[in-house]
């Protein structure tokens, strides 16, 4: 059931985005991704606290989803990560559902229907990695995964 869903999502026009659930297979997914990288120049800080906070900045990236009646947020997230760093996805839910990374190696995880569930993995090849939700069909975020 995995990869189920997304085939109909992949067809051959998500296979020109290479960011699709075709990627278990796909050598050349991982080199294509990395000319996505049209905000990771220009994103240095958010700056929404201090801009001295270059040493506070935690480690890795952190990225809070929910879901609530159907409504996930966020959708279709443009974050930027770093190989081997910790990423770390703090769930809040109110229904069962599969969280599918799509990075190399991939990772699954099962949410549960409720609140404060934390999966953290890493990525070992930089790209782009899309986070999905395979049993609403939702792409949550996807990350430009720097070495
Ligand atoms: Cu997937």
């Amino acid at each position: 059931m995995k990869y189920g869903r997304c085939a109909a999502v992949t067809g051959a026009a998500m296979l020109f985005l290479a960011v699709g659930c075709s990627s278990s297979s796909d050598t050349g997914n991982t080199t294509a991704g990395s000319g996505v990288a049209d905000s990771s120049t220009a994103a240095t800080s958010s700056a929404a606290e201090d801009s001295s906070a270059a040493e506070a900045r935690p480690v890795g990236t952190v990225i809070d989803v929910a879901i609530t009646g159907g409504d996930i947020t966020p959708t279709n997230e443009r974050l930027d990560a770093v190989v081997g760093e910790p990423i770390t996805l703090r769930v809040d839910s109110d229904t069962t559902d599969e969280l599918h990374i799509h990075s190399v190696p991939d990772h699954t995880f099962e949410v549960e229907a409720k609140a404060d569930q934390t999966f953290e993995f890493t990525v070992d090849v930089p790209g782009s990695v899309a986070i999905e939700l395979h049993h609403a069909d939702r792409t949550v975020a996807t990350l430009a995964v720097r070495p």
